[in-house]
């Protein structure tokens, strides 16, 4: 691994602020791609904090100082994966469903969403049903982006399908899903109209539904 990678790589392990941004900063003064920056320093960093809670050696509050870093790289890196000035390819509204509170995928998505020209308007965490169907109905989102890390929350996405169609904008609004553990199944199964296992698979997803309609 390139040494600011790994640095930025082991500042997110370990939750250090100060040196996430800096690997950002340094991974970007070296050419590197910031394609290839967010993937091998960051998203790999909390895959590993993931898996080191799984065996028991992180706690919460790991997690959360590891999430506190990633964002705060993310926050460095945004403007190198958002392009300005590109013309509107539609209205997203994207939130993270009820009961659940993680929103570092969420946040790429609806950053590289914004990188390709949507509208994106961000409900946030813990968002439920009637959030998104006021983005539908006062918002004039087309498509709504649904995600959730939890399997005990990823059955709120279910339950905001049905509320959108019980509000009766069903057929006014196409609805994606993602996040670890929901998968292409899943998604059939609930009635969403597609599935993204990652943030750039969802604008090529987000596009192919604005434009062909399925
Ligand atoms: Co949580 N957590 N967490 N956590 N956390 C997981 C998800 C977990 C897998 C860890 C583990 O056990 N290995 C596990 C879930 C197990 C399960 O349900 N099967 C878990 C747990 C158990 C919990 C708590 C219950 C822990 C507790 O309290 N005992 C608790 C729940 C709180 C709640 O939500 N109500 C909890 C809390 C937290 C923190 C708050 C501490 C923190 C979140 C901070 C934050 O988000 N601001 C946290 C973190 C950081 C994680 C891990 C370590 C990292 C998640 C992350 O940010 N990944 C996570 C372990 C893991 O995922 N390996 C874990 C990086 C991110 C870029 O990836 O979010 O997958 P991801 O997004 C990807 C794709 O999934 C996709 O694109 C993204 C980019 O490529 N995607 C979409 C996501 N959303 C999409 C939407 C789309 C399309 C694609 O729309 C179309």
């Amino acid at each position: 691994m390139n040494e600011s990678i790994s640095k930025l790589y082991n500042a997110i392990l370990e939750g250090d602020v100060a040196g996430a941004k800096e690997g950002v900063r340094t991974s970007l003064d070296a050419g590197l791609e910031p394609g290839k920056i967010l993937a091998e320093g960051m998203i790999a960093a909390m895959k590993e904090v993931g898996r080191l809670f799984e065996e028991g050696e992180y706690y919460v509050p790991e997690m959360l100082i590891s999430a506190r870093a990633m964002q705060a790289g993310l926050t460095m890196l945004k403007p190198h994966l958002v392009k300005d000035g590109v013309k509107s390819a539609g209205r997203v509204a994207i939130g993270t469903v009820k009961g659940d509170l993680h929103d570092i995928g969420k946040n790429l998505v609806g950053l590289m969403l914004e990188g390709a020209g949507f509208e994106v308007k961000d409900l946030g965490t813990d968002v439920p049903p009637e959030k998104f169907i006021e983005a539908i109905s006062e918002g004039g989102a087309e498509i709504i982006a649904l995600s959730a890390l939890l399997t005990t929350t990823m059955p709120n996405m279910k339950t905001t399908i049905e509320a959108i169609q019980q509000a009766g904008l069903r057929d006014k609004v196409k609805i994606i899903i993602g996040g670890a553990p929901v998968t292409q199944d899943y998604a059939n199964q609930i009635g969403a109209d597609g599935y993204s296992a990652d943030a750039s698979r969802a604008v090529s997803l987000a596009q192919r539904l604005v434009i062909n309609g399925k």
